[in-house]
């Protein structure tokens, strides 16, 4: 029985992929020629490019997850033309449950690292505990003008660091009964207790559990 709700969110894990909300992604990574997959912006060159004023000190990112749980790390380029991503945002590994929105309401910047004016590239990687990974990318430019977004939000979405103790950012569990069941939760409810910690660890013993049964 078990099983049956298990190998949909395997299936998913390969198809649903996630959109970058904002900043506004460099291109739909799922139209034709594109493919999340291909390192290092999804295969979307800057032709069409478009860009969006990001605060000196960092700003928000608004991500769309559509797969059960992600780790995620977001990285950053300092330049114009196709950046070399030098630096993460994310010093900290992060992991995801659930799918909806996920709002990081202001993603720092170290100091020091852009000045005003300065054209970048974020880099936004997704990846399972094989080492998969899905990439999007979004051009900015620092600026003292930038707006945050009002549409911002996190819903259905858990993002904890891995290791640390405790859920913090961007908690969501009011939406945690209308989303699809996870690998963890349907284990039996025990999904706090493992946390972010080899969330993708768990998942695998929790189908070879189910197959079992
Ligand atoms: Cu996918």
């Amino acid at each position: 029985m078990k099983s049956f709700i298990i190998l949909p969110a395997l299936a998913s894990l390969a198809t649903a992929h996630y959109d970058l909300v904002f900043p506004e992604w460099r291109g739909d990574s799922f139209a034709d020629g594109a493919s999340q997959w291909i390192y290092p912006c999804a295969n979307i060159t800057q032709e069409k490019s478009n860009r969006t004023l990001w605060p000196l000190d960092g700003g928000a990112v608004n991500i769309h997850m559509h797969h059960h749980w992600t780790y995620y790390a977001i990285n950053i380029g300092i330049g114009t033309l196709e950046p070399a991503f030098t630096a993460t945002l994310t010093p900290e590994l992060h992991n995801t449950t659930g799918n909806g929105t996920l709002c990081i309401p202001k993603l720092s910047v170290p100091a020091g690292l852009a000045k005003e004016g300065d054209n970048a590239t974020l880099q936004v990687v997704t990846f399972d505990s094989f080492g998969s990974a899905l990439y999007n990318c979004a051009d900015i430019t620092f600026s003292s003008k930038a707006v945050d977004p009002t549409d911002c939000k996190t819903d259905g979405v858990k993002d904890v660091i891995v290791g640390a103790e405790a859920a913090k950012t961007s908690t969501d569990t009011a939406n945690t009964t209308d989303a699809a069941p996870t690998p963890s939760q349907s284990t039996g409810g025990a999904a706090a207790s493992f946390g972010g910690a080899g969330a993708g660890v768990v998942a695998a013993v929790a189908v070879g559990l189910a197959l079992m049964v």
